[in-house]
């Protein structure tokens, strides 16, 4: 099984280069503007697109990934919201497990189910705990999982959850304040969170600024996604890839 994406992350890690995901939820496109994303994460150098969203209930899912790769190399990762949400066409899958919440179906269910198909698969797999962080609003994630985000203040129980998931293997951490959160992930939980882990650290939900995306990275993220912002205007990847600082 294939590990080169998580060891290239890794490897940017340490040299403490910093990377950008665009977020495509396959019930959300509209094709005109993800054409205008494509190209203009091809110029800039967008370093990966993560496909998926929590509920995902058109069969847009596999066109999509094939479309995508037909027009650039940019690699594929599923963010799958459910172990429905599988396929070959992608390079990668994030292995979920979101270790915020206690709902058992969410923490090893699903990925029981999803092992068999996973085992066969070509796809890399990596194991990541998903943290769920208050973002000021009710989002499908915190709705679909029915679980309770960590509270936007709480960077020592953010802390504690993260260090947990590094210690049980996981590969890396995400935490996310859930798309179209009001309140993205504040630096303080970004920074809290980034000098306990040895283990590469992914920032999304809400986050609509190059400053805010800047900020993040300052704080020690090493990857941020972004989505909704992107999808109103694709313009927006030229300043967020700028704030990788290369
Ligand atoms: C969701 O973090 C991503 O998992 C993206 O969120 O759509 O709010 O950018 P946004």
């Amino acid at each position: 099984m294939s590990n080169a994406l998580y060891l290239d992350l890794v490897a940017a890690k340490q040299r403490g280069e910093k990377r950008l995901a665009i977020l495509f939820d396959p019930d959300k496109l509209r094709l005109q503007k993800m054409g205008q994303a494509l190209e203009l994460a091809v110029e800039c150098g967008v370093d990966y697109f993560f496909i998926g969203g929590s509920l995902v209930v058109s069969s847009m899912l596999d066109p999509l990934l094939s479309d995508i790769r037909e027009r650039c190399k940019i690699p594929l990762l599923l963010f799958p919201g459910s172990s429905f949400q599988l396929s070959y066409r992608a390079d990668a899958i994030l292995f979920l497990s979101l270790i915020s919440g206690r709902n058992p179906e969410l923490l090893i269910g699903q990925h029981v189910m999803a092992a068999p198909y996973l085992k066969m698969s070509p796809l890399e797999i990596i194991s990541t705990g998903y943290i769920l962080v208050d973002g000021g609003v009710q989002t499908s994630v915190q709705y679909m999982s029915n679980t309770s985000p960590i509270p936007a203040g709480k960077d020592d129980i953010a802390i504690c959850t993260a260090l947990a998931g590094e210690m049980l293997g996981l590969k890396t951490i995400y935490l996310e304040a859930g798309s179209g959160a009001s309140n993205p992930v504040s630096e303080s939980m970004i920074e809290a969170v980034s000098g306990t882990l040895s283990i590469p650290l992914i920032v999304g939900g809400g986050i609509r600024t190059p400053e805010k995306a800047a900020a993040n990275f300052r704080a020690g993220a090493d990857v941020i996604v972004v989505g909704n912002a992107i999808e109103n205007d694709p313009g927006l990847i030229r300043e967020l890839a700028a704030a990788r600082g290369r």
